[in-house]
């Protein structure tokens, strides 16, 4: 059977724009470390994981800026895996045997010497001992300008980053399930090929809020959704008092991911970045839900915790063969909206 133990990540704040780099991956290893121990076979690290939330500061310098950006290239599009404040995370994933995806600020050069800087995740695979998917957050909250309103918490992510060019492209990863039988369970009505190994594909914290790209995921046969962020807790410029705000971002955060996950028939891997870092407070319940919406498990603190769960990919066969058989029930010619602007 197609059944693996995966684990979020959660990393407790980093806190500062100075914090050092080797001391934040110094926790991802640890972490890195527990989850092998405890018979995990993928561990999925959140958004801009190696450094504090840097969008959510006035960085004018641009020496400065580049601090917090990783370079790749066309040629080398998985360069991230070579920088010195990487290699130490792969050097120990590639010992355990265990995938890892993680998000990082990158700093990418096209072939005609172009930069752009996207907010971007990868999929290592330990067996393969390469990066075999890269996303880019296409949904990038927030604004160009500063905002100039006294006390206001920062979203600057229009600012610093390009909105993601990749689309939404699921992938198969290779080796992450055992066994002759997965041929036997391959789970989605797109899944002709009958490899069996499972479909994946990756969010970015805001995107989770955007029923679009879950879908895109929905229409390859996706099994596995990752997805990192980074999520205010609360801000001054927001309605109500601190506690009324961070149960209503809670909410929030899980409606979109148990919906995303229930009408594309599909497990999600939910993974914070949480707590007091000097922007303010984020909100952590890192999670990981069944296909039909339930939260199997969830993070209990803000502190770097793994969420771990066994999940068997056979479950989600029934929505994607009954209420979401997308093949027999949707209905395309009035979804023409949808790619209007
Ligand atoms: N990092 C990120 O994308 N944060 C946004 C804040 C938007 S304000 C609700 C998020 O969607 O969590």
């Amino acid at each position: 059977p197609r059944i693996i133990t995966v684990a979020a990540a959660q990393l407790g704040p980093v806190k500062s724009l100075d914090t050092p780099r080797l001391e934040t991956l110094g926790r991802m290893i640890t972490l890195l470390d527990e989850a092998a121990k405890a018979g995990v076979r993928l561990v999925v690290y959140p958004e801009l994981a190696f450094t504090t939330f840097f969008p959510s500061h006035i960085i004018e310098d641009p020496d400065k800026l580049a601090a917090y950006f990783e370079p790749t290239s066309q040629a080398e599009p998985y360069a991230v895996i070579n920088s010195p404040n990487v290699k130490p995370l792969i050097d120990r994933a590639n010992e355990l045997g265990v995938d890892i995806s993680f998000g990082f600020g990158e700093r990418f050069t096209s072939e005609d010497g172009r930069v752009n800087d996207f907010n971007s995740a990868i999929y290592y695979s330990a067996t393969q001992k390469r990066g075999i998917a890269k996303y880019r957050k296409v949904h990038l909250p927030g604004r160009v300008d500063i905002d100039t309103r006294p006390n206001v918490i920062q979203q600057l992510e229009k600012r610093y980053f390009t909105p993601g060019d990749l689309g939404f492209q699921a992938f198969r990863v290779p080796d992450l399930v055992d066994g002759a039988l997965k041929a036997a369970d391959a789970a989605s009505e797109q899944d002709l090929e009958g490899k069996g190994d499972p479909i994946v594909g990756m969010l970015i914290c805001n995107d989770r809020r955007w029923a679009e790209g879950w879908r895109c995921y929905g229409l390859q046969g996706i099994e596995i959704l990752l997805e990192g962020y980074n999520t205010t807790a609360y801000a001054p410029q927001y309605d109500g008092d601190e506690e009324e705000q961070e149960a209503e971002a809670l909410f929030h955060h899980r409606l979109s991911c148990q919906s995303g996950s229930y009408t594309n028939a599909c497990y999600s891997i939910n993974v914070a970045k949480a707590g007091w870092e000097d922007h303010g407070k984020m909100i952590a319940g890192s999670s990981i839900i069944d296909p039909n919406g339930h939260i199997i498990a969830e993070s209990k603190s803000y502190e770097d915790e793994l969420v771990i769960a066994t999940i068997d990919l056979a479950k989600c066969r029934k929505g994607k063969e009954r209420v979401f058989a997308f093949g027999k029930h949707r209905r395309v010619e009035h979804y023409s909206l949808l790619s209007e602007q």
